[in-house]
């Protein structure tokens, strides 16, 4: 079995998943994920590797599945439950996925899937195969796969092998010495990284509790901290954001006693995109925490980060964790010498296998020496990694999430009267970058309410702001005129 699901054994009587419904065990996980398998395997010996996708809410459910598909030797697609029907569709035939579960939230969102062929369709509550015989599920088979944006064409999945995920989580485990004593609060989305394997897979894998938000809210949030289980928060520099621009809110009192609790939270993370120093600062005055930052990508996991015990220096992302070799190289070698600047490139067991039927897309990814290209630029100052930025200035992180400027721009293009354009992100304290644009108009002002609601249905993956896309003191043709990077500059 699993390595880390193996170990659940140990734990049998702990809550593994605190929702707010009801707490579940570790032996509740065992049974349930243990009746999905064998419903997923369906009379087979091994899943050898299928696709099966899901779109569940986060909770006992969401990881009971994930853990039923990996005991059957499945591969595990998991669904962003706030995507429309076209997103999810590219998902499930870009991975030829076999099954798609669902929970009764997303009955009538996935209802067309039921007349596709070659996919079975299933409700997660008809999963209840009494538990079989499950499979040996080998280290180097595939357990997962992750869709990001990139600078060309469509999202691409990231596939992830079980020695993948399994060196990811000893890396962090060891890191930041998790134990089953921990109890995270989990607000994060589980169709990325992030979410997934930070703050569920890790704290799982040691026999801690995961407490589970349905939605991310920084009352409730506050709310969960002030109740005095949880010891362990991580989450995106935006939510941090959040965080911050409630507390504010409160009276002295309230306030105080927030510093109180979250001053005895044992570690508290901020990560996916650049934590701003202002908001590392604040969140100190509010809670005595330093906020330990890390540095991770789907591809890579967790691969540079300030230490749990030592310095944490606001602004650095730290040093490599354990387990994970970092270098930083320039066009034709690695860079030895501190404060000059190179892409980070990782490498060892925690870096992914490929991006799912793109043999192309991965060999670029790798240096001939099996280096992975991040693509982000940093320097070593005294020993840490500081991020300058990213080489391409079409990948714009907004909330933490991950988005194509190139996508933006190819669906613009088609609005009638565009003759040209160019995506940016803008620099955004909350969200830390937001999608910003230059136009070309063929003759007309192009009126931007219009264009700004019509954009926002073409890509309802991705939030378009509605007040700032278009900075109305910017000339309307500057992209006739202008480099991207200029662009950039010009907002
Ligand atoms: C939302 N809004 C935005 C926006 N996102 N506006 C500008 N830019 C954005 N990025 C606006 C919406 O349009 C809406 O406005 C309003 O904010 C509320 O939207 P929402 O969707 O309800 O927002 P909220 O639920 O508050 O979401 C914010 C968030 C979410 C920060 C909680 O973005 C989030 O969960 N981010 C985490 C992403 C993550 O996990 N990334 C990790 C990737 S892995 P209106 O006008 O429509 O009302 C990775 C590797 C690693 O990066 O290192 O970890
Ligand atoms: P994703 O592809 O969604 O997994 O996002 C990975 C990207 O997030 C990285 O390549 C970085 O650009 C960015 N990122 C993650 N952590 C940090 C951090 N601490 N500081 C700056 N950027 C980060």
């Amino acid at each position: 079995m699993i390595e880390f699901i193996a170990s659940a054994m140990k734990h049998e009587n702990n809550v593994a998943i605190r929702t707010s419904e009801a707490d579940f065990t570790y032996k509740d996980l065992l049974e349930r994920s243990g009746q999905i398998a064998a419903s997923l395997l369906n009379g087979r010996e091994h899943l050898n590797e299928a696709r099966i996708a899901f779109i569940i809410n986060p909770g006992f459910e969401y990881v009971a599945m994930q853990w039923g598909i990996w005991r059957a030797g499945g591969i595990a697609v998991p669904l962003c439950v706030k995507h429309p029907f076209l997103s999810l569709k590219y998902v499930i035939e870009d991975t030829s996925a076999e099954q798609l579960i669902y929970t009764d939230d997303y009955h009538e969102l996935i209802s067309p899937f039921k007349s596709f062929e070659n996919l079975r369709v299933s409700n997660y509550q008809n999963l209840h195969e009494d538990a079989a015989d499950l499979p040996q599920v080998d280290a180097d088979q595939r357990a997962m796969i992750l869709y990001t944006s990139g600078t060309t064409g469509k999202p691409k999945g990231v596939v992830s092998t079980h020695c993948n995920l399994k060196s990811q989580v000893n890396s962090l485990v060891e890191a930041w010495q998790w134990t089953s004593d921990d109890h995270i609060l989990n607000v994060l989305p589980l169709h990325h990284i992030h979410g997934i394997l930070n703050a569920t897979c890790c704290p799982l894998s040691v026999g801690a509790t995961v407490e589970f938000l349905p939605k991310f809210n920084p009352n409730t949030v506050f709310d969960v901290f002030m109740k005095g289980d949880v010891n362990i928060f991580m989450a995106v520099p935006t939510i941090y954001f959040k965080l911050v621009t409630v507390w504010k809110t409160f009276s002295d009192e309230q306030k105080s006693e927030v510093k109180d609790r979250l001053s005895q939270f044992r570690f508290m993370v901020s990560g996916s995109a650049a934590l701003p120093v202002s908001v590392l600062e604040e969140w100190r005055g509010i809670s005595d925490q330093t906020l330990l930052e890390r540095y991770g990508m789907t591809e890579i996991g967790m691969a540079i980060s300030n230490p749990l015990i030592g310095e944490r220096r606001p602004g650095y992302i730290g040093q490599a964790l354990p387990g994970v070799g970092a270098r930083l190289y320039d066009e034709s070698a690695e860079v030895k010498e501190e404060g000059v600047s190179g892409e980070i490139q990782i490498k060892g067991d925690t870096v992914f296998k490929e991006y799912w039927k793109k043999p192309e897309a991965t060999e670029e990814s790798f240096t001939e020496d099996g280096w992975f290209r991040t693509g982000d630029t940093a320097v070593i100052e005294n020993g840490y990694f500081r991020i300058l930025g990213r080489n391409s200035v079409d990948i714009i992180k907004s909330g933490g999430y991950k988005i194509s400027a190139l996508e933006i721009e190819e669906v613009l293009r088609k609005y009638p009267g565009i003759k040209d354009c160019g995506v940016v992100g803008i620099p955004d304290e909350e969200w830390g970058e937001i999608i910003g644009g230059g136009l070309v108009a063929e003759k007309d002002e192009i009126d931007l309410e219009k264009l700004n609601s019509w954009l926002r249905e073409q890509l309802p993956n991705y939030k378009i702001p509605r007040k700032y896309l278009f900075l109305d003191d910017l000339p309307r043709n500057v992209m006739g005129k202008v480099t991207k990077k200029e662009l950039k500059t010009l907002f």
